[in-house]
This record gives structure tokens, C-alpha cells and sequence, in this order.
């Protein structure tokens, strides 16, 4: 008895549908943590391989601070909200192969050096 329940259980499992949102398969995206701190960004990978990814922006500073998201050479701009000190962002985003620039957008920050590059390419773990 316990054993048959214990199969049921494991095919429950198995059976049990992906989470809404989920895409087809097997790899999970990307997960890259930009730290932000009066005044810089720090990435916890420079470089990183093309695809769904989380950018997990971070605010470890004192001052309130958000984030853009450009792929150099085009014209969309992603953005981040304004984050408090001690509260985070995830920013879905599709990466392609290319650079992005990430930049704080408020007052001028970005002058003060909140701002950074993130290389996208193929083959990078
Ligand atoms: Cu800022």
C-alpha cells in the first residue's frame, strides 16, 4: 500500500505541468546580479551566453537608484524602476549576441560612473 501510493506520488511528479511562463525545455535563463552603490555597478559576470536571462539588479547603496539596458547599436531601452537602498529588481530580458550598456539614470549618476558593459556571445558559460 505505502509503495503504491509512493508510485502514485512520483507520477504525480512527473505529470506535474511546467509553471506558466515556462518555455520549452531544459535551460533555465541566464542569471546575471548587477550590485549598485553610490557610484558604480558591479556585474557578477562580465560576459555571459545569449538567450532568456534575469538581470537582478541589486541596491546596496544609500541612495535610491535604477537601471537602463541598451544593446549598443539599437534603439530599445530597457528599464529597471528606481529601487530603494536594500530592495532589488529582476528585469526579464532576451539577450542577443552584442554589447549592452547598463546606466543609472538618475540625476547624474551615470557621469559619476554608475555604468557598465555586459558582452553577450555565444559559448560563454
Ligand atoms: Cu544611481
Amino acid at each position: 500500500m505505502r509503495i503504491a501510493a509512493a508510485a502514485a506520488f512520483a507520477a504525480l511528479v512527473v505529470l506535474a505541468p511546467a509553471p506558466a511562463g515556462a518555455r520549452t525545455s531544459k535551460s533555465f535563463p541566464t542569471r546575471v546580479q548587477v550590485t549598485a552603490k553610490e557610484f558604480w555597478y558591479a556585474l557578477s559576470s562580465r560576459s555571459v551566453k545569449p538567450g532568456q536571462a534575469v538581470i537582478e539588479f541589486v541596491n546596496f547603496g544609500q541612495d535610491p537608484h535604477d537601471m537602463r539596458v541598451q544593446k549598443i547599436g539599437t534603439a530599445k531601452v530597457y528599464s529597471v524602476p528606481t529601487v530603494q537602498p536594500g530592495d532589488h529588481y529582476d528585469l526579464s530580458i532576451e539577450l542577443l549576441p552584442g554589447r549592452y550598456l547598463l546606466w543609472c539614470s538618475i540625476a547624474n549618476h551615470r557621469q559619476l560612473g554608475m555604468v557598465a558593459t555586459l558582452v553577450v556571445k555565444p559559448g560563454t558559460a
